[in-house]
């Protein structure tokens, strides 16, 4: 099959519709984030929508219905492949279908296997021209982490850090707070926004007793799960994350060896007890990854201590790092941002593709993603 030639006007709406895609991420999980922009033939946009909180409706179903009889003869722009199975509600191919659409253009393939092709045969079936590829690259990026879940059984990991400009991260005594400015922090309350979850290390509630909700005017409510690793079962009851898992759900991770103790240490509270493998005297952090993608999270933020850091690098599984960097320094006895990795020379040496630099305040961000050949 010759590849769909694309127009100018296709390639403009479709950018609308991953625009719109981005809006959802991190409160649409365990749901892919999805745009969509129906076009009627003169060219005006009849109807648009992205995915909704907790997953449903899909984009389609919410721009038809501000379509009304207007999508009738539009062309659907979709940053994913509309469904074909019976959910809570009827498949979106079929609602397409219904609306009578003449075209469907849509970005990618859905890997999940209820669908994984089937939404756009069953369009093609019903006679609609479908068009698929455009913009792949794009809309694999915003939906990095539902792909990662659908084809890697893990989420996307993304790394945040936050340093000196020699890579401490506290004092020799441990003091931490603060090495960044308020805009740096303001940005990683954004971030937080659009994860699906942060994962902590016990170490990290134990000194600092976080919160680790998100902050922001208007978007409160978008505060990610809190995932913390707590293997040996050291975090008390009475640390703030368990305190407040009423609002903001938290779950723990231990070694399978104390699922029922600690099952029954957090009864009382609204804490989520998951249990994973050990590797030596650490949590395996495939199996640790694995429930997580099961539970359904798609995008996880770690706002872990040094050595948790270097445990997810060493295992291979950071796919992205966010480092801020305050233009100050604290000197060799300062805590190194990540633990040891145990490199026995420079050639082993984990590298990282840059992929911006942006000035936040008198602080800059660097964003680096995992080279994948
Ligand atoms: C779409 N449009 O906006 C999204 C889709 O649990 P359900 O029934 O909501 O189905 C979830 C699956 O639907 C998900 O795994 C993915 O394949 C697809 N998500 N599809 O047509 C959307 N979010
Ligand atoms: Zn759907």
């Amino acid at each position: 099959m010759t590849a769909p030639a694309f127009s100018e006007d296709d390639r403009h709406f479709m950018r609308v519709a991953l625009s719109l895609s981005k809006r959802g991420l991190g409160n649409v999980w365990p749901n892919p984030s999805v745009g969509c922009v129906l076009v009627s033939s003169d060219g005006a946009i009849v109807g648009r929508g992205h995915t909704q909180p907790g997953g449903r409706p899909h984009a389609e179903r919410v721009a038809l219905d501000l379509a009304g009889p207007l999508a009738r003869g539009a062309t659907a722009y979709v940053t994913l492949e509309p469904c074909s199975h019976v959910g809570k509600a009827p498949p979106c191919a079929t609602g397409l279908i219904e609306a009578g659409v003449s075209r469907v253009v849509s970005a990618l393939t859905d890997p999940d296997p209820r669908v994984s092709g089937r939404g756009h045969k069953m369009l093609r079936d019903a006679g609609i021209q479908v068009d698929v590829g455009l913009y792949a690259d794009e809309a694999r990026r915003v939906n990095a982490g539902f792909l990662s879940k659908a084809e890697r059984s893990r989420p996307f990991i993304t790394l945040k850090l936050a340093s000196t400009l020699d890579a401490r991260s506290a004092t020799a005594s441990g003091e931490s707070q603060w090495i960044t400015g308020a805009g740096a922090r303001e940005a990683g309350h954004m971030l937080r926004a659009n994860h699906d979850a942060i994962l902590v290390g016990a170490k990290t509630v134990i000194a600092d007793d976080p919160s680790l909700t998100c902050r922001l005017a208007g978007r409160g409510h978008q505060s990610p799960l809190r995932v913390i690793l707590d293997r040996a079962g050291d975090v008390p009851v009475t640390a703030r994350l368990v305190q407040t898992a009423d609002d903001v759900p938290t779950w723990l991770v231990t070694a399978n060896k104390n699922f029922a103790e600690l099952s029954e240490k957090f009864q009382k509270t609204a804490v989520k007890v998951i249990s994973a493998g050990c590797a030596d005297d650490h949590l395996d952090l495939h199996d640790v990854l694995r429930k997580l993608a099961d539970e359904g999270l798609t995008r996880v933020l770690v706002e872990s201590g040094g050595n948790l850091a270097a445990g997810l690098i060493r295992a291979g599984v950071v796919d992205r790092i966010i480092h801020f960097v305050a233009p100050s320094l604290i000197g060799g006895d300062g805590k190194a941002m990540i633990a040891d990795l145990g490199l026995k020379q420079l050639a082993d040496a984990p590298h990282f593709k840059r992929t911006s630099v942006r000035e936040v305040g008198a602080d800059i961000a660097v964003t680096y993603d995992k080279i994948t050949e």
